[in-house]
């Protein structure tokens, strides 16, 4: 009997090295998350969702965002085959990451014919504008302009945004994503930038440093990380690294490897697990079957959708590195302070805010959810978060928030950087937090000073 308690003791108590035994749970362990591209009409496939919903936490619909399916004519809109995704990941508390709203790939062929600047730009705005507004609230990251770079150039690539807009039409879309949608994170993805000394990766690393510099809204780049047999060039980390010092995210969004070695995805993984804003892994599909380069086996489960070595490479290769870190996608305010004496005691009148929860991922004795703070009418400089937990969870670790519990009473304070808010404008933290199988959302107070 006592030796039966010691073994059911040491089954509900996991060593960190076994914490969990799915991709998407072990990569939330250290607050970042593991994603695949999904195609809307695989889902009624059993043995696809199947896999799925047990290991990812992201999704990517593989083509039912780009410009041919979402605005196949001028002016109408096609969001169907995307809802059915988005709607298959709210049910089974995955985020999304939204692809792709400029691309010159998978453009119906009435923008490419378009040669008129003012036309053109309209129609691309209003083309990010429509399609974000649709999703708005259920996209964690949009990549907002992809594969703009030429190959081997630190130049941009010839497509009708670029010949008709000029350079500027990057910077444009960004600026037009930020006002649609403020609690995107807004990426820009590429292939081919992850080795540093490359062309197309200085050219992309010289456009987000300026773009920092001058206030233009970005907040992640996308390294697909379409790998040959060997893998990840051996600089992958430092360029992770670099971009990020740059004061962004990064993520690889559509990782796949000839061959899938084991060696080759574990040094992949292990890239992001040391970089701490590296913020996620998305693999572009779930079987062989399902892979854009099928004839490579580049992917994690074969065929009929067994885990392949490499699947436990990457399980093992996600449970050591540093915490994710996630700043808040709201851009600081340019402006400078004023140079008047704010009153002692400033008045909070008319300063308000509101939350809301939700779970993005779960598992077996644990969850990580998020908490997104937007401020009311009036700009604030400070809010709190407030709510009860009713079914005794407890909070391990928290990102973008300082955190106190007393009991089953939760309060999330701001941190230095994500206090002050513009009116209406939106930041979101989160937390792991452990549970015993109920997991109700609890309902939020939000105060605002
Ligand atoms: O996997 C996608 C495939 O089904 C499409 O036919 C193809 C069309 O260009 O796009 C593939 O996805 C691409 C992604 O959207 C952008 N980066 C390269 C990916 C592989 O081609």
């Amino acid at each position: 009997m006592a030796i039966l308690a010691v073994a059911a003791a040491a089954l509900l108590m996991p060593s960190p090295a076994q914490a969990a035994s799915t991709l998407g749970a072990q990569a939330a362990v250290t607050g970042r998350y593991f994603g695949t591209a999904v195609a809307a009409n695989k889902l009624s496939d059993t043995t696809y969702s199947t896999i799925l919903d047990r290991e990812f936490n992201m999704i990517t619909p593989e083509n039912e965002m780009k410009w041919q399916t979402t605005e196949p004519s001028r002016g109408s809109f096609n969001f169907g085959p995307a809802d059915q995704i988005v709607s298959h990941a709210n049910s089974h508390g995955q985020r999304m990451r939204g692809h792709t709203l400029v691309w010159h790939s998978q453009l119906p062929s009435w923008v490419s014919a378009i040669t008129d600047a003012n036309t053109l730009r309209s129609v691309m705005d209003n083309h990010i504008t429509q399609e974000m507004t649709h999703f708005k609230g259920k996209i964690y990251a949009w990549d907002v302009v992809n594969e703009a770079f030429a190959d081997g150039s630190t130049q941009h690539r010839s497509s009708v945004f670029q010949n008709v807009l000029g350079n500027g039409f990057i910077e444009e879309a960004f600026r037009t994503a930020r006002s649609v949608d403020p609690a995107a994170k807004l990426c820009y993805n590429d292939y081919n930038i992850e080795n540093w000394s490359d062309a197309k990766t200085q050219g992309v690393y010289s456009m987000v440093r300026d773009f920092k510099s001058r206030g233009v809204p970005i907040d992640c780049v996308g390294f697909q990380s379409h790998f040959g047999s060997g893998g990840p060039p051996s600089s992958f980390q430092t360029t992770l690294s670099n971009f990020a010092a740059l004061g962004v995210d990064v993520q690889l969004t559509e990782l796949d490897i000839a061959q899938a070695s084991g060696t080759a995805y574990a040094n992949t993984v292990r890239a992001c697990m040391n970089v701490s804003r590296c913020t996620g892994i998305t693999v572009w599909g779930i079987r062989d079957s399902d892979s854009w380069r099928s004839g490579d086996s580049p992917l994690l489960f074969d065929s009929s959708g067994n885990k392949k070595s490499a699947y436990n490479s990457v399980l093992q290769a996600l449970g050591s590195g540093t915490p994710a870190s996630n700043p808040p996608t709201t851009t600081p305010p340019t402006t400078t302070p004023p140079t008047t004496r704010p009153p002692s005691s400033p008045p909070t009148g008319g300063r308000s805010c509101s939350a809301t929860y939700s779970v993005t991922g779960q598992w077996q004795g644990g969850f990580q959810a998020a908490v997104t703070v937007t401020a009311g009418s009036s700009a604030i400089s400070s809010w709190t978060v407030t709510w009860q937990f009713a079914n005794g969870q407890t909070i391990t670790q928290a990102w973008n928030a300082t955190i106190t519990s007393s009991g089953s009473a939760v309060t999330a304070r701001n941190v230095s950087y994500n206090g002050s808010l513009g009116a209406g404008a939106s930041t979101q933290f989160g937390f792991l937090g452990s549970s015993n199988g109920t997991n109700n959302t609890p309902s939020l107070t939000c105060s605002a000073g």
